[in-house]
């Protein structure tokens, strides 16, 4: 459960305001828990969960519906570490299809009612916060510093010039709040210490690279094409003009470092083939959209609102002006990579 994270009874309107948290990012955090504290118990009960709701199922009937996912045995077993999609607002497994329109403050979710949740000049940060499976709407406000998780009170976190970059940072199966901060290349994770990674100018790029279940620390510096991984060895990959497109392709569980070359509107993925797929203008929408535990390639046309999502279906959703709630879409934003 992220500090501070507080429900309220009533889920709908606009954000409120909140007693201030235990630590913050103005503050740093003193005494607060070293990273990595948290265990994996709390992912295998949640997947043992999933696994007996599915196989209730057959109570009752005069056959057997197997519904459990082979990637639930696997991670299970400890073949695999339990991910799950981005952006899964209705917890069903795999990404949906999501606009923000900071016209209105709307969210728009594929095959959901629209909810007001923010205001022009927002940032979008959708993410687990109290890690029950499914993706709450939530905005970070860079005007106070605040966060309006749907459903929870607001939480201060940050300045108005961080990058906010959510991630489940102690690995107990919970998004935590986070921000980057490129005046001093610090990273603010909340409740732990803060932790000096990067320079001014790079472009933070969140990610479970050693697939231990955990996101890492990293960031992807321009200046030098260079990809650095808190704990590994650092990688050149991409070039000039790339936008970061880090997530698990293979779908082996850990993230694979991609870019998207806006130049040659090629995907270039480390350790596989090069993808050809969207056209200039596009904005890069990565997710597991059909929930088989691998990143889909998929970008977003704003030409013709259209969604492409490779080998799956191309479903027109947005209007003109919307922002496509992909992660890591408000790091590219805000680092200047996409308009
Ligand atoms: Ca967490
Ligand atoms: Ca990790
Ligand atoms: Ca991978
Ligand atoms: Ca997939």
């Amino acid at each position: 459960m992220v500090r501070g994270l507080r429900k309220v009874k009533h889920n709908e309107g606009v954000p409120r305001t909140a007693p201030p948290p235990k630590t913050s990012a103005q503050g740093e955090g003193k005494g607060a828990p070293p990273l990595g504290s948290g265990g994996p118990q709390t992912r295998k009960k949640k997947i043992l969960l999933r696994c007996i709701v599915g196989a209730s199922i057959v109570v009752g009937a005069s056959w057997v519906v197997f519904t459990i996912k082979p990637t639930w045995w696997a991670q299970l077993k400890g073949h695999l570490p339990f991910h799950s999609a981005p952006c899964d607002y209705d917890g069903d497994g795999d990404t949906d299809i999501a606009v923000w329109r900071p016209s209105n403050g709307r969210w728009y979710i594929q095959g959901q009612s629209s909810a007001l949740w923010g205001v022009s000049g927002d940032c979008p940060v959708p993410g687990d916060y109290d890690g029950d499976g499914t993706t709450e709407i939530g905005v970070w406000r860079p005007s106070n510093g605040k966060w309006y998780i749907q459903g929870y009170l607001s939480v201060p976190y940050g300045l108005s010039g961080d990058i906010p970059v959510p991630g489940d940072y102690d690995g107990d199966g919970d998004t935590d709040i986070a921000v980057w901060r490129p005046s001093n290349g610090k990273w603010y994770i909340q409740g732990y210490l803060s932790v000096p990674y990067g320079l001014s100018g790079d472009i933070p790029v969140p990610g479970d690279y050693d697939g231990d279940g955990d996101t890492d620390i990293a960031v992807w510096r321009p200046s030098s094409l260079t990809w650095y991984i808190q704990g590994q060895s650092s990688v050149a990959y991409g070039l000039s003009g790339d936008i970061p497109v880090p997530g698990d392709y293979d779908g082996d569980g850990d993230t694979d470092i991609a870019v998207w070359r806006p130049s040659s509107l090629t995907w270039y993925i480390q350790g596989q083939s090069s993808v050809a797929y969207g056209l200039s203008g596009d904005i890069p929408v990565p997710g597991d959209y059909d929930g088989d535990g691998d990143t889909d390639i998929a970008v977003w046309r704003p030409s013709s609102l259209t969604w492409y999502i490779q080998d799956l279906s191309s479903p027109q959703w947005g209007a003109s002006g919307d922002i496509p709630l992909a992660q890591n879409i408000w790091i590219w934003k805000r680092t200047g990579l996409i308009p």
